[in-house]
């Protein structure tokens, strides 16, 4: 089953959406499958963010997740890379539709309160960085009620 990395950003973290953001993922069927809340150190957001390194706003982006703890985790479940980009909405929040975590809950693209892997490429990446120890394994008694 595919697996994605989701971090809820120190925003989102500050401003009390942590309970909201795992809602809707747990809602939707996915299952929870690591989480730990920490702050990370600049050179592991360096890594994390490698692929954006010669971006303008790089800097501020490394700031921004260095800046309080953020919230890792692990959600698996069918096509949950793309379904999660969904749920996420768009990266600018100006154009992230209403009913989207973004689109209801961000303004500015540089506190836009959560990221969500790309591809199941970045998130087997993302997920080995941020989970060295592996994710966890359990398997949903839901399962039938939400698969066919
Ligand atoms: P996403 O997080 O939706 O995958 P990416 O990978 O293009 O989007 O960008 C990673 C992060 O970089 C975004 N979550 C956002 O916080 C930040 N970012 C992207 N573009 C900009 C920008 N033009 N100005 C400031 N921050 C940006």
């Amino acid at each position: 089953m595919e697996q994605t990395f989701i971090m809820i950003k120190p925003d989102g973290v500050q401003r009390g959406l942590v309970g909201e953001i795992i809602g809707r993922f747990e809602k939707k069927g996915f299952s929870l499958k690591g989480l730990k809340l920490i702050t990370v150190e600049r050179l592991f957001a360096e890594r994390h963010y490698a692929d954006l390194s010669a971006k303008p706003f790089f800097n501020g982006l490394v700031e921004y997740i260095i800046s309080g703890p953020v919230v890792a985790m692990v959600w698996e479940g069918k096509n949950v890379v793309t379904t999660g980009r969904k749920i996420i909405g768009a990266t600018n929040p100006a154009d992230s539709a209403p009913g989207t975590i973004r689109g209801d809950y961000a303004i500015d693209i540089g506190r836009n309160v959560i990221h969500g892997s790309d591809s199941v490429e970045s998130a087997r990446k993302e997920i080995a960085l941020w989970f060295p120890e592996g994710p966890v394994s359990w398997s949903s008694s839901l399962h039938p009620w939400i698969y066919e």
